[in-house]
């Protein structure tokens, strides 16, 4: 059961209009958005200072965070970059990718659903 506030106090016939309604709870509730992670995954060959530059561009990091996620994948293999829903998740994951690509570089970006 939902609660809404009908009327402002000052407007209301007592009887006629009491200040509280109650309502049924709709048979259709709201779904929350699945979200996506883009991930970033480490390689031999493209420079740290390109991926800080990837990061800082396409996911508008700060120059100490995206140091941190790319030294984050350089050492563990792959790093959580954010958490979008599906369709800004994966056009950032390629456009990240594509960046990187035009350069000549294998750097790589991954989407994964949510648990
Ligand atoms: N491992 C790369 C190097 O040593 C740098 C790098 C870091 C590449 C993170 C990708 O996701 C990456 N030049």
């Amino acid at each position: 059961m939902l609660f809404f506030h009908a009327t402002r106090p000052s407007d209301r016939n007592a009887a006629a209009m009491p200040d509280i309604v109650l309502l049924p709870k709709p048979k259709t509730q709201v779904e929350r958005p699945k979200l996506y992670k883009v991930i970033l995954l480490n390689d031999d060959y493209t420079p740290r200072d390109f991926v800080v530059k990837v990061l800082r561009s396409v996911f508008r990091m700060a120059e100490g965070e995206a140091l941190g996620v790319m030294l984050t994948a350089h050492r563990k293999g792959a790093c959580v970059v954010a958490v979008f829903t599906r369709e800004v998740a994966e056009a950032k994951a390629k456009q990240a990718t594509d960046m990187a690509a035009q350069e000549g570089y294998p750097l790589a970006f991954t989407t994964e659903r949510e648990e």
